[in-house]
């Protein structure tokens, strides 16, 4: 059994931060459980242009408020507590938050722990992450 709380992820080296956002990783590929599950916080204001390429991810909006675009069709969908996107084909997507949003990220295969995002707004595989310096 594993047990762990946001406050024990919150300052150590599983609270991983970049320009617009904060990820507290409370689940990630040391704990064998086949995905990585994050309590991420995206700052009101940030736009996140994103695509990843070697993994997929489930986000379940739990606050604030923003929208969701397909870089691929330009279609585009309210993001709001109770809503989840899946990135099922790997779409290149754009979040926009309009107030800070809270997100529930899951990514499948697990993040190893420290990626940022690339150029191309996508993780390294996990095979190829490395902890940053
Ligand atoms: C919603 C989203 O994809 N934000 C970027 C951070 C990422 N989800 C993470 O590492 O938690």
């Amino acid at each position: 059994m594993i047990v762990r709380t946001l406050a024990e992820v919150i300052g150590s080296e599983d609270d991983v931060s970049a320009p617009g956002w904060n990820s507290r990783r409370l689940l990630l590929a040391r704990h064998g459980m086949g995905f990585s599950m994050h309590d991420t916080v995206i700052e009101a204001g940030a736009e996140l242009v994103m695509h990843y390429r070697h993994h997929l991810e489930a986000v379940y909006c739990v606050e604030g408020e923003g929208e969701l675009v397909s870089r691929a069709t330009g279609e585009r969908w309210p993001i709001a507590p109770g809503t989840i996107y899946a990135l099922d084909e790997h779409d290149p997507h754009v979040l926009r938050a309009r107030t800070r949003l809270r997100m529930i990220c899951v990514f499948d295969p697990p993040l190893t722990g420290r990626e940022v995002h690339d150029a191309q707004g996508a993780y390294a595989p996990a095979d190829d992450a490395k902890a940053p310096g």
